[in-house]
């Protein structure tokens, strides 16, 4: 589900790239985010790992976000384990200590956009076919605290609260207009400008930049880990309840017949 190492290029060491090979659309199933998490923790504790670039080894989409058929229909013990595992994802993301770099060469909706916003820089393709950003409230379902808390700190306060509430997806345009993204670029240019990216980033001493990462994310790292526990109950009870898995079905039927 997964291809990730360490590559040296141009002079550029140190720096891994995490390509999602999940078809057909990356979507965060339980198995592509445990493979996320094994890798990443992997890649920190090496000591010879600075940087990371995550992008998609699929055609037109980065990642479909968290895969609603672990969602859909399953028992609440099996959401339970599923949403640990997207709270352990964005838990390494935000706090990683290397420099994280998001090359988003497709769509990137809900769980997608969450986990490209966990990056410290983002780089997208300039192709108006691809979206990006948190599109829970048109599923019926309410994207977490910190999922808004992760947009909120790109985008700032108003904003986050069109976005959220419209369940807004940008056109790559639109997304570097209010900061989504950070630059775009033609889309076969997407992992070369994050590799020039990166080297601007490992100029700068790991030590101090690690600091200040840490004191700009903890608040907002301590917020979920001080109610993880709880946070997963209430995602149980919510996405168990009737109404909920509904939506889910009438979701997952208009993307069948939009296919068609
Ligand atoms: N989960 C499961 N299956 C999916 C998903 C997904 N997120 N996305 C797409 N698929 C399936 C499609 O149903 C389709 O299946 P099939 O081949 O059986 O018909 C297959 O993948 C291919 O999809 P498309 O034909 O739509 O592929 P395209 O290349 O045309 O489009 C897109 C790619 C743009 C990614 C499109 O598939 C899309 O928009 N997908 C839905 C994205 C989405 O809305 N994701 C939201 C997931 S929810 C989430 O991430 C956060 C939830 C927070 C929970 C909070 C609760 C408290």
């Amino acid at each position: 589900a997964l291809r990730a190492g360490l590559r040296s290029k141009r002079g550029l060491t140190g720096v891994a790239v995490m390509r999602m090979q999940s078809p057909p659309v990356n979507s965060l199933n339980l198995e592509l985010l445990t493979d996320i998490c094994i890798a990443l923790e992997k890649l920190e504790m090496d000591k010879s790992c600075r940087g990371l670039i995550i992008t998609s080894n699929q055609p037109k989409v980065f990642s479909a976000g968290l895969d609603i058929l672990e969602m859909y229909g399953k028992s609440p013990e099996h959401c339970g384990e599923f949403w640990k595992a997207v709270q352990e994802m964005w838990l390494k993301f935000y706090g990683s200590n290397l420099v994280t770099i998001a090359a988003i060469n497709g769509s990137s909706p809900a769980g997608g956009c969450l986990m490209a916003m966990t990056c410290d820089y983002r780089i997208m393709a300039d192709n108006p076919r691809y979206s990006i950003g948190l599109n829970e409230t048109q599923l019926g379902i309410v994207a977490p605290f910190w999922f808004k808390d992760t947009l909120m700190n790109t985008v700032g306060h108003r904003t986050t609260e069109m976005a959220l509430e419209l369940g807004l997806l940008y056109s790559p345009a639109e997304a570097l207009k209010i900061g989504m993204v950070d630059q775009l670029v033609p889309e076969d240019q997407v992992l070369t400008t994050a590799t020039e990216a990166m080297t601007k980033w490992l100029a700068i001493p790991d030590h101090a930049r690690q600091i200040t990462k840490s004191m700009i994310r903890k608040p907002t790292i301590d917020k979920l880990m001080s109610n993880r526990e709880d946070d997963v109950k209430n995602f149980v009870k919510f996405i168990s309840k009737d109404s909920i898995q509904k939506s889910l079905g009438v979701y997952l039927e208009m993307l069948k017949k939009r296919k068609a």
